[in-house]
């Protein structure tokens, strides 16, 4: 069975109840659509687990591509010198994402990991797809973060840039393609004009996964095989 869920944000305990209901085996393969960290406190101890088991998979977020850009900047040995020369631009990634994008508490989880351990994570982070796309029972899926600005109909996904994939806000009332379902994330279904609750949003070739897991809402999950909806 391949399941999907997205945006966990840190909520470990989400996580491990999710995997105990969907029952995950070793012959099932969990999807998760980005943004495992920030705004909760143990997004670092996800992905961790994550990186540890090989039915588990995710896609790059907008949150670990900050959070990679930022702990690379701030794993550099500080001295008078180097923070003189950071640039505007990187001091402004650096406050957008501790304060603004809830990544201080990434920070701190990073920040206690032994020195192989860091490694091994930002190897990880570095190696995220932006996008995967399967198909089960003849349908065929598209699992992005984000969306799919400057959208057009013959545009090879490789050929998208990553902020467009996991930064835009896909247009959830567009048809994007008439043979393909749309997976993503980074836009709780809250959100989403007359859907308003923290359900799985499933409508004009569209599923819309994040059920609010990182603004007190809840965590939803879905098997492709079975359509069977699942919520922590
Ligand atoms: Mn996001």
């Amino acid at each position: 069975m391949i399941y999907v869920t997205a945006d966990l944000h840190g909520d470990y305990t989400k996580y491990t109840v999710l995997l105990e209901k969907i029952n995950l085996s070793s012959k099932d393969a969990l999807v998760i659509l980005g943004d495992v960290i920030d705004r909760g406190s143990q997004g670092i101890k996800i992905l961790m687990d994550i990186m540890g088991r090989d039915n588990v998979f995710m896609l790059l977020g907008n949150h670990e591509q900050i959070a990679l850009a930022c702990l690379e900047v701030l794993g550099q040995e500080i001295t008078e010198e180097s923070i003189a020369n950071l640039e505007a631009a990187t001091t402004d990634m650096l406050v957008e994402w501790l304060y603004n994008l809830g990544g201080q508490a990434t920070l701190d989880g990073f920040s206690k990991l032994s020195q192989p351990d860091k490694e091994a994570v930002l190897a990880y982070l570095e190696e995220l797809p932006l996008y995967e796309e399967f198909e089960i029972n003849g349908q065929t899926y598209l699992l992005v973060h984000g969306g799919l600005e400057n959208f057009a109909p013959d545009k090879e996904m490789d050929d998208y840039t990553a902020d467009e994939l996991i930064w835009h806000r896909i247009d959830y009332g567009r048809r994007y393609f008439d043979d393909k379902m749309i997976m993503t994330g980074h836009t709780p279904t809250r959100n989403i004009d007359g859907h308003h609750v923290d359900r799985i949003y499933q409508n004009n070739g569209h599923i819309a996964m994040d059920c609010g897991a990182g603004f007190g809402g809840v965590l939803g999950c879905i098997c492709l095989n079975t359509g069977e909806e699942f919520y922590v």
